[in-house]
C-alpha cells in the first residue's frame, strides 16, 4: 500500500497517520518530524530546515525531495509507506512519482483532510500551548496557510485528475475522522 496524506496544516495529517500506518502495516513517513527531529539533532539539515520552518515557508524542494527518496529507500519501506506531509508542491509530485515508479509500484490513493479554516487556526493556537512549536504562532500559522493554499491546494486536482483522489472530512474527533478514512480505503482494490 502506497498512500499520501494531504491537508491544509493543522487538518490532523501527523493525527491520522499514525493510525492509518499501523491498520496497513506500514510505516508512516513524515517530513515535518524529520525536519524537526534534524533540528533538535542540530544536523546540518536541520539547520537549513530551521530557517524555513520558523518562518512558515517551505523546505527548498532540492532538500527535501532527497530525504524523502532516502527515507523510502529503506527495507521497512519496501512493502509501502504512508507519506505524511508530502508532497506539497507540483515539482515534488513528479519526484515521487519517480521515486515510486523505479520500485515498479504505483500509488493507491492521495487522501485528502478537509477542515473549516476557523478549526484549523484554533487547532494550531491549541497546540501551541501544549507543544510549543516555533512554527504555530499565530503570524506563522496564518502564514502557512497562504503557502499551503498558494503551493499545495493545486496538487488536489492533480490527484483528482488521476482518480487517486479520496477526500475526507476531518471535522470532528479523532477517532471519527480516523473510522472514516478506514471506510474510504478499505474499499480500494490493493487493500
Ligand atoms: P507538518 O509537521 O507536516 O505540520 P502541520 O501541517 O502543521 O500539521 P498536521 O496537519 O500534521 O497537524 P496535526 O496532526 O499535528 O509540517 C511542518 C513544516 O515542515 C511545514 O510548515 C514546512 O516548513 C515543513 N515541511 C514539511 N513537509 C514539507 C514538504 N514536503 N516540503 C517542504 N517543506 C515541508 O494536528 C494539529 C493539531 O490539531 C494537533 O495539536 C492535534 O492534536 C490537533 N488535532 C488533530 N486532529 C484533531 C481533531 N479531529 N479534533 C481536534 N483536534 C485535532
Amino acid at each position: 500500500m502506497r498512500l499520501i496524506l494531504m491537508g491544509p496544516p493543522g487538518a490532523g495529517k501527523g493525527t491520522q497517520a499514525k493510525y492509518v500506518a499501523e491498520h496497513f502495516g506500514i510505516p508512516a513517513i513524515s517530513t515535518g518530524d524529520i525536519f524537526r527531529a534534524n533540528v533538535s539533532q542540530g544536523t546540518p539539515l536541520g539547520v537549513e530546515a530551521k530557517r524555513y520552518m520558523d518562518a512558515g515557508e517551505y523546505v527548498p524542494d532540492e532538500v527535501t525531495n532527497r530525504m524523502v527518496r532516502n527515507r523510502i529507500d529503506e527495507d521497512d519501506a519496501a512493502p509501502g509507506f504512508l507519506l505524511d506531509g508530502y508532497p506539497r508542491t507540483v515539482a515534488q509530485v513528479s519526484e515521487l512519482d519517480q521515486m515510486i515508479e523505479a520500485t515498479g509500484h504505483r500509488l493507491d490513493a492521495a487522501v485528502v483532510l478537509t477542515v473549516d479554516a476557523e478549526e484549523l487556526v484554533q487547532r494550531l493556537l491549541a497546540r501551541a500551548q501544549t507543544e510549543g512549536r516555533a512554527d504555530d504562532t499565530e503570524e506563522v500559522i496564518r502564514r502557512r496557510q497562504e503557502v499551503y493554499t498558494e503551493q499545495t491546494e493545486p496538487l488536489i486536482d492533480v490527484y483528482r485528475s488521476r482518480g487517486l483522489l479520496v477526500e475526507v472530512d476531518g471535522m470532528g474527533e479523532v477517532d471519527e475522522v480516523t473510522q472514516r478514512v478506514f471506510a474510504a480505503l478499505d474499499v480500494l482494490p490493493s487493500s
